[in-house]
């Protein structure tokens, strides 16, 4: 199958961001594989935009501030939390955008899990699943209907913003070698399977032209 990118259709290019690359605090394996796939994914679509993880120094994500280590989970109101390191702080280094991310095109940039107390993986919702981030609004007042994701990480915040996207009413694909993932207790396999359930579609770069 081919897919055409349209006029209704937008790329998502999730947290390509220092932290998230080799050498950064948070380093999903592989992950700046994503880039060249995802530069050449954005000449193909009309409209991009960005979600840039930004996090307060005291974030309630991080192992730090629990006295655990990373990747330890624990409960929250909004459910099991797994506990990362200190990860995309606001202002720093880490949280920039990726340097070698060039897409001038990209006519937004979603900050989010800026509030101290819940985390956001999704460009949508926070993990409270009752704080909206206006994502839905902005893409429905501009008339889009179809949503294309990639970037990092294909089980946390690709797939949050996948499954928040279908359910907000977006047809959604995800582009599956234009993400990569952190891949920890299993999350790689439930993300697929969540959002397969959920009837997110799963497609390859090659498909779109
Ligand atoms: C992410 C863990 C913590 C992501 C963000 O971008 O997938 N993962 N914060
Ligand atoms: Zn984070």
């Amino acid at each position: 199958m081919v897919i055409k990118p349209t006029a209704k259709d937008i790329l998502i290019v999730t947290d390509v961001q220092h932290d998230f690359l080799p050498g950064g605090a948070l380093a999903v394996p592989d992950g700046d594989a994503v880039i060249a796939p995802i530069m050449a994914l954005a000449e193909a679509f009309d409209h991009v935009i960005l979600t840039q993880d930004w996090h307060p120094r005291e974030h309630i994500s991080f192992a730090s501030r629990h006295g655990k280590n990373p990747f330890e989970t624990i409960g929250l109101d909004s459910g099991e939390q797994v506990l990362w390191p200190d990860h995309c702080i606001q202002g720093t280094h880490g949280a920039r955008i990726a340097d070698s991310l060039d897409i001038p095109k990209a006519q937004l940039i979603i900050r989010k899990g800026h509030h101290p107390a819940i985390d956001s993986y999704s460009a949508f919702m926070e993990a409270d699943r009752r704080t909206p981030t206006g994502l839905a609004g902005y893409l429905s007042e501009r008339g889009l209907k179809r949503v294309f994701c990639a970037g990092l990480a294909t089980d946390f915040c690709v797939a949050w913003t996948a499954l928040d996207a279908c359910e907000a009413g977006f047809e959604t694909s995800v582009i599956e070698d234009a993400c990569r993932a952190i891949d920890t207790g299993g999350s790689l396999a439930r993300a697929w399977a969540d959002m397969a359930a959920a009837g997110v579609r799963r497609v390859m770069s090659s498909a779109i032209v």
